[in-house]
């Protein structure tokens, strides 16, 4: 039995594109909280977050755009995080993936005072590792991993309490990656999993990989599950659409490891925008895709354990 905190983040300033917002009431809408409580487990709802005003300097990159909000809310999710974690698994319904810039930077200080190691597990099609200078479409969406790892150009948000280490970041289902986080990316080591090395050689070994690292260093993980991650045709309520994603049994396999490795410590749903759902079925896979998470099974396996 795990005590699973729920706590909304109906944040929409990452993007234009409005309906995010609505996310955390579609997860209770589909039944996030019934779904977790029938698995065994104690979910409780934190309710939703709300921001912190925010003044700041202009931003040199004019095509940034939302950036006080975005501030506001990665200082309130932050504390959110920090004072949630100690009671039990946070996850923040989401969102637009600007949410993570909290919820991340948060339990990297909840893993620094624990004085463990954070692993972050970006599962998207996108890398998310621009800065406000590199962004050419100002979604601050797309900047949660530079950010809390650490990169420039972030002088704006909250001094980050601890760093997560880029080699600490394992990133799975990428297919749409801007040349300025490509070249970032290719100067460091996070692990790095495009649909081809999927294609190629499944999901299985590189995420039993990751976790294996995970464990060895005794480190607590943070998963990010952004919609788009999976292929637009099972999730469409999503702005960001890029054709060639994940597929139901990938999302599924995946979070079923998560869920046997015993390690996730905290999770993000974000980027689900029930504005262009049909009929719901986008935030009904993304809540199956949790309960696989928190141990939902057709049979038991004899234990793998990721050591
Ligand atoms: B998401 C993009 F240009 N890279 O910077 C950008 F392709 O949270 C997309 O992963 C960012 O959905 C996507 O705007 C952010 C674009
Ligand atoms: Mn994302
Ligand atoms: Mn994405
Ligand atoms: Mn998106």
């Amino acid at each position: 039995m795990t005590r699973i905190l729920l706590i909304g983040a109906p944040m929409d300033a990452g993007k234009r594109r409005r309906g995010c917002l609505m996310g955390p009431d579609a997860y209770r809408t589909a039944g996030l909280g019934d779904a977790l409580t029938r698995l065994g487990h104690e979910a409780v709802d934190l309710g939703n977050v709300v921001p912190d005003d925010a003044a700041v300097a202009p931003c040199p990159n004019p095509a940034v755009h939302s950036l006080a909000e975005c501030v506001g809310w990665t200082s309130a999710l932050r504390r959110a995080a920090e004072s949630a974690a100690p009671d039990g698994v946070p996850v923040f319904m989401g969102g637009d993936h600007a949410l993570s810039l909290g919820s991340v930077s948060g339990m990297a200080a909840v893993a620094a005072r624990e004085d463990k190691p954070l692993f972050v597990l970006w599962l998207d099609a996108h890398s998310d590792f621009h800065t406000p200078i590199t962004t050419e479409t100002g979604n601050l969406h797309g900047t949660p991993v530079a950010y809390v790892t650490g990169r420039d150009g972030f002088e704006a948000f909250p001094k980050l309490a601890a760093r997560v280490p880029i080699e600490n970041v394992g990133m799975i289902g990428l297919r749409s990656v801007d040349p300025p986080e490509r070249e970032a990316l290719e100067a460091g080591n996070a692990m790095l999993v495009d649909m081809r090395q999927i294609d190629e050689e499944g999901i299985r070994a590189p995420l039993a990989a990751f976790l294996d690292r995970v464990a060895a260093a005794r480190g607590l993980l943070h998963v990010s599950l952004d919609v788009d991650f999976l292929d637009p045709s099972v999730a469409p309520a999503v702005g960001t659409t890029v054709p060639g994603g994940a597929t139901v049994r990938e999302g599924h396999l995946a979070m079923e490891m998560l869920s046997d490795s015993g390690l996730v410590r905290s999770l993000d749903l974000v980027e689900l925008n029930p504005f262009l759902d049909e009929k719901g079925r986008t935030a009904s896979l993304m809540v199956e895709l949790t309960a696989s998470l928190f141990g939902r099974r057709v049979f038991d396996r004899p234990t793998r354990s990721y050591a």
